[in-house]
């Protein structure tokens, strides 16, 4: 792969370092990701009827059952190397933190250790009553099923349109993007807010901003650098690059 000089001896020099992941980082794992044509998800299914609080008081059962079989799916991908290439680059750096939207999990599962995820965990389950976590339930053929504290529906923790984001997570994700001197944009069609906020709060706080994406975005205007590619092959070059690494250096994915 073929990266700007520059660009790599600016990296080499960066101490501090954010980064805000969305679903094409994931789509060489095999998870859908939302917005591409042929295989978007939403291309298949109306957020407006699965990934809103109204949509789950209309019609509990649909969504629960269209989670479930999201939650099946994700439970079976892996992390690809452009996740590790991300977990092998926070060792080598002073500060580091990744701001998610993907529900996924799979950048904790490829070993990074500081990741925000500002979206919630399709993996965790809440009332939507108490909006409290929910480790088990009765298996009483409830659809979805019901609280064992309230007797409320329980839904996946994940963040719906018109749901404010974890407050903790989105306060430290900001924050990250205030201080760092390069922030990554990666995967991310840069459209759904608050979350498409945060690599514009970087650049103009003073980072260099870095988007990796094979299609170019709202963000791309604003970017410093834009690497035309799949994350899952840019981020392994980039870290060699960055880090004199040769491929047999990096964790072994
Ligand atoms: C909020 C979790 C306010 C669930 C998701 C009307 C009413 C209320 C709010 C709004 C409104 N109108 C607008 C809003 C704001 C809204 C919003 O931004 N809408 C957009 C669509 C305009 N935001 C919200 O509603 C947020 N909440 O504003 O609350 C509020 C304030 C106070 C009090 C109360 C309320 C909540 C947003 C979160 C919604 N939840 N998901 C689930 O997953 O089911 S959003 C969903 O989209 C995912 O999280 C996803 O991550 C996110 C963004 O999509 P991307 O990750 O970027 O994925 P996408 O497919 O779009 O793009 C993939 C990219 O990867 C592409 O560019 C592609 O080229 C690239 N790619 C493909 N392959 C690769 C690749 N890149 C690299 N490598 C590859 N191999």
């Amino acid at each position: 792969m073929n990266l700007d000089s520059m660009l790599v001896q600016q990296l080499k020099q960066a101490r501090r370092i954010a980064v805000l992941t969305g679903a094409g980082i994931s789509a060489e794992s095999g998870v859908p990701t939302f917005r591409d044509a042929q295989t978007g998800v939403w291309a298949n299914f109306d957020p407006d009827e699965l990934a809103t609080p109204d949509a789950f008081r209309r019609n509990p059962e649909r969504v629960w059952t269209w989670y479930q079989s999201r939650r099946d799916m994700m439970s079976r991908v892996r992390p690809n190397p452009g996740h590790f290439a991300l977990a092998e680059w926070e060792k080598r750096v002073d500060a580091w933190s990744i701001a998610t939207q993907n529900i996924d999990g799979l950048h904790r599962m490829a070993g990074s250790q500081r990741v925000y995820e500002i979206h919630g965990n399709i993996h965790r389950s809440k009332c939507f009553v108490e909006n409290t976590l929910v480790e088990s339930w009765a298996n009483d053929g409830s659809v979805p099923p019901r609280c064992p504290h309230c007797g409320g529906f329980i839904r996946p923790d994940v963040v719906w349109f018109g749901e404010i984001l974890p407050q903790q997570e989105m306060a430290d994700a900001q924050e990250a993007a205030l201080r760092c001197d390069v922030y990554l944009s990666i995967g991310t069609s840069a459209i759904v807010y608050p979350a498409a906020g945060l690599p514009i709060m970087a650049k103009q706080a003073g980072a260099l901003l870095i988007e990796i994406n094979p299609d170019e975005t709202p963000l791309t205007v604003a970017a410093d650098f834009f690497l035309k590619g799949k994350s899952g092959e840019v981020l392994p070059a980039l870290v060699d690059a960055v880090f004199d690494l040769v491929p047999m250096d990096r964790a072994a994915n």
